[in-house]
């Protein structure tokens, strides 16, 4: 990694669209605390209601000279798209802003780049930024790299890349597809390993910080870096956990989705995808406490379909109920909870109430007939399997 810039200022700028899933302002503000991830300050924001984004210079010309016009009262070096920029349009903007402009899947790789710990992890997302860096080499602002001034979309496993040309780029994009190839055929021999000794999977899915590692731990005592962060985790890690009748039963954590995924990184979270197309059965991680769940819950859903894996048994888990806890102490019911996610609740195939972070005694309840919720001590979770009938979680190592 590079050293950073002194703190950044970023003015955030979004095309909002008839028709789109997520209103701009809710995506303005994930796309805000995706900066903040970066040590990014957000210093304003703008939106353009448009049909769709001009092929040129994403917003219209009006927009563009009054985002100029506001540069000195704001003081932003830099502007944060909240789409997909083409390289022409990239360009285009930075010429006509004299700033550095950086799209979302720019964005979401830096935070990738600054979680990736495990080799294979940094090798994929190593790889994804030199992908989205190709095209875009003749960008202005390579320069800066060049003067080991780093700085968000510059920083990275990359960047001694970004001073070669494109050549070099190339082969080091072999070189690293060689190498993720090597770690795969590894994990494949486990898998086969795995297979051969069979046990059902169950993925943990889900939006980011919806919950998945913290359940994990809960469930299986394992010992994941759960965070109020987006994309804490980055690498999938499996562990068993036996059922009350004997049964053993694999859980896996896996890499959080996003609105907007980059495809360049669902493309390189091989190890996630495989981990998701291995289970028998898909645990949909949802965040109720959210004020975007629903709309979580509607991109988790696509994602899944864009990966093939939405014909999987999904049991929804609708995670972080302590916080919504009545004055009794008493959680809401499922059907409560469904009503709270409105327009969204058929989504919610095999509805369970979940919540891990209770405190010892205080959170019992039921949440009517068909899911009773009871979290006994902090970090300890009641997985209700079937109607009337719930699992107690082992204590931490069980
Ligand atoms: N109150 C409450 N907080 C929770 C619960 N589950 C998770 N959290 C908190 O939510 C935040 C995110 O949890 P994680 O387990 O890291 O979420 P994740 O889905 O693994 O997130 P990524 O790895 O970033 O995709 C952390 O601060 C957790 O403590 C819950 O049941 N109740
Ligand atoms: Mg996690």
């Amino acid at each position: 990694m590079v050293d950073r810039n002194p703190t950044e200022h970023a003015l955030l700028v979004a095309v909002e669209r008839p028709g789109q899933a997520w209103a701009a302002t809710d995506s303005l503000e994930e796309l805000a605390r995706l900066a903040e991830t970066v040590d990014v300050e957000v210093v304003g924001s703008v939106t353009q209601r448009l049909p769709h984004p001009m092929a040129g210079t994403y917003v219209g010309t009006g927009k563009l000279q009054e985002i100029r016009d506001s540069r000195d009262e704001l003081g932003y070096d830099l502007v944060m798209i909240d789409d997909d920029l083409t390289p022409a349009q990239q360009r285009n903007l930075e010429k006509a802003l004299d700033v550095m402009v950086i799209d979302r899947t720019a964005l979401i790789l830096d935070v990738f780049a600054r979680r990736a710990a495990t080799h294979e992890g940094r090798l994929q997302v190593e790889l994804a930024q030199l992908e989205y860096r190709l095209p875009r080499l003749t960008g202005m602002w390579t320069h800066l790299s060049r003067q080991g001034v780093g700085g968000v979309g510059l920083r990275g496993p990359g960047e001694t890349q970004l001073e070669s040309d494109r050549r070099e780029l190339g082969k080091r994009i072999v070189h690293i597809k060689r190498e993720l190839g090597e770690v795969h055929t590894h994990r494949q021999l486990y898998r086969d390993r795995r297979r051969a000794a069979p046990m059902p999977v169950v993925a943990l899915v889900g939006y980011t910080n919806a919950g998945k590692s913290t359940l994990l731990n809960a469930l299986t005592g394992a010992n994941v870096m759960a965070e109020d962060k987006l994309f804490a985790t980055l690498d999938p890690t499996t562990r068993r956990r036996s059922l009350p009748s004997g049964r053993e039963v694999l859980f896996t954590d896996t890499v959080g989705f996003i609105n907007n995924l980059p495809t360049l990184l669902i493309a390189a979270f091989r190890a996630t995808l495989e981990e998701i197309n291995e289970a028998s059965v898909l645990m949909h991680v949802v965040d109720v406490t959210h004020p975007n769940a629903a709309e979580q819950m509607q991109t988790v859903m696509s994602v899944l379909e864009d990966l093939g894996a939405d014909d999987k048994p999904v049991v929804t888990a609708l995670n972080k109920v302590d916080r919504l806890l009545d004055a009794d102490g008493h959680v809401p019911s499922v059907e409560c909870l469904l009503a709270m996610l409105g327009e969204a609740a058929p989504l919610a195939v095999n509805p369970v109430a979940i919540g891990v972070r209770c405190t010892a005694g205080r959170c019992r309840g039921r949440t009517g007939s068909r899911s009773p919720v009871r979290a006994r001590r902090a970090d300890r979770a009641v997985l209700p399997l079937r109607p009337g009938r719930s699992v107690p979680s082992p204590g931490p190592g069980g």
